[in-house]
């Protein structure tokens, strides 16, 4: 499954470091590509470990938006 996040607050390396980090360590998260410019997050996952929630607080716990 893929999916794409919308995150709002990423400004710079340091926040795409922090928001790339706690997907993966997600049990289930099996790629992530940060696009900083955008604020576009896209996860490749196993819908069996994990759901979108589990990213959105895992990403919402870093100091970030997830807006969709
Ligand atoms: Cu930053």
């Amino acid at each position: 499954m893929e999916i794409t996040l919308h995150v709002k607050g990423m400004t710079c390396g340091h926040c795409e470091k922090a928001v790339k980090g706690a997907l993966e360590d997600l049990e289930g998260v099996k790629g992530v590509e940060v696009h900083l410019n955008s604020g576009r997050v896209d996860v490749a996952y196993d819908d069996a470990q994990v759901t979108k929630e589990n990213m959105t607080e895992a990403i919402e716990d870093q100091g970030y938006d997830v807006v969709a």
